[in-house]
């Protein structure tokens, strides 16, 4: 893939220079003496926290490869999404709070975004396959959802605006990526699909499925087509920071116009994800607690903070009932979501630390017990009315073992 002129992957030791070369950044961490750290654990990107003061927050620094990194060069992927993830930010400061984290500016040179440093906060992944509790974070979350939802859709822009960011945001390249990875692979013999051999049997089952085969390709056909809100994309466990009673939502660098049902549906997923692990270690019954609300929690803050925004909708054409009928729809599509989600993280490219940190035989446990689920949630997410039903699916499967 060529690269424009003048980008280059920053690295520890060429950070100071490049802030000395953007003097609005450089103020944020005014102090001679500069502490940078790679820190980047996702799977595509550089990520460096800038600091003055080792022990004082500073800014932190990302900045796209024109490849993926968890791959390595022969992936090449487009830089562009350090832009997507930038627009995003600026695009939800508006309304977003704190679950936005402060943004300070993109470079499109260098493909490097500037933001705030959350280093002391956890990656909310992290946190729960420690057994933390992180009272508030579901409801933060689902709020957050429900203000894209509003301010970025046909319900809060006026039609020509909408229109105009729509094609502004598009982002062929990481759709792509979720359209194979999560939509598309999963269900097919693919080089890049691994699992654990354990669960061969179910894997070619689930593969033979013809009803979940059309289930998915239905949810597939949806994310390509609803542009309904500009949707995070990737709304995992890991792309959010917890810590000092805050949520904040990171790494949207796969936003686009979508069906707003896939962010809840991710991220309810990993809420599965988190309970398995957490039902084979054992834990706490409040840990267990904690992470059996993250989907009703969600969903109640979801709803409550989208039915507050309503009366002041851009159009009054859409009467009340339609948010009842949008509401249905976006639960609809979210435990579909949530069953993709499940399924691709057992049996895909990208799994999750919560089931493939777990020894034999509590990971292959896990790992069927998720797929089960994610089955019947793909298949059933319109017979699956409430959060607690989808939820209910969830927990029968994990206790089966
Ligand atoms: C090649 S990218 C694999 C996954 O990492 C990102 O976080 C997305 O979830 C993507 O599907
Ligand atoms: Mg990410």
């Amino acid at each position: 893939m060529s690269v424009p002129p003048g980008y280059r992957p920053l690295t520890p030791e060429t950070v100071p220079a490049w802030l000395d070369a953007h003097p609005a950044l450089r103020a944020r961490v005014p102090g001679a003496h500069l502490h940078v750290r790679e820190v980047g654990d996702g799977n595509l990107n550089l990520v460096f926290i800038v600091r003055d003061d080792p022990d004082r927050p500073g800014i932190v620094l990302k900045q796209s490869l024109p490849w993926v990194r968890v791959f390595g060069e022969g992936w090449p992927l487009t830089l562009e999404r350090a832009r997507h993830e930038a627009d995003a930010y600026a695009a939800y400061q508006g309304f977003a709070g704190r679950v936005n984290p402060d943004y300070h500016g993109f470079d499109a040179p260098s493909y490097v975004l500037a933001m705030e440093d959350l280093a002391d906060l956890a990656v909310w992944r992290t946190a729960l396959n420690d057994g933390g509790i992180h009272a508030g974070a579901a409801a933060d979350l689902g709020r957050f959802v429900a203000r894209i939802a509003l301010h970025t859709s046909d319900l809060g822009l006026a039609p020509d605006e909408k229109k105009r960011r729509v094609a502004a945001t598009t982002n062929p390249e990481l759709c792509r990526i979720t359209e194979d990875l999560v939509l598309t692979d999963p269900y097919v013999e693919h080089e890049r699909n691994r699992h654990d051999p354990a669960l061969d049997g179910a894997v070619a089952e689930l593969r033979a499925d013809g009803a979940l085969r059309l289930a998915a390709a239905e949810l597939k056909h949806r994310f390509v087509t609803a542009a309904e809100a500009h949707i995070h994309g990737d709304l995992h466990t890991g792309s959010v920071m917890v810590g000092g009673g805050r949520a904040v939502a990171i790494d949207p660098e796969f936003a686009f116009y979508g069906p707003v049902g896939f962010d809840l549906g991710n991220l309810w997923a990993n809420a599965v994800f988190a309970a398995a692990r957490g039902d084979r270690l054992g834990r706490s019954a409040a840990f267990r607690a904690h992470v059996a609300a993250i989907v009703s929690e969600s969903w109640a803050a979801f709803t409550g903070e989208l039915r507050a925004l309503w009366p002041a909708r851009h159009d009054p054409f859409y009467p009340d009932a339609f948010l009842d009928a949008w509401l249905a729809r976006i639960h609809a599509d979210a435990v579909g979501y949530m069953g993709t989600e499940l399924i691709r993280r057992i049996v895909g490219f990208a799994h999750v630390s919560d089931i493939d940190s777990l020894e034999p035989p509590a990971r292959e446990s896990a790992a069927g017990a998720c797929l089960r689920a994610g089955r019947r949630l793909v298949l059933g997410r319109a017979a699956l009315g409430s959060p607690e039903a989808a939820w209910a699916v969830a927990a029968e499967e994990s206790a089966r073992g």
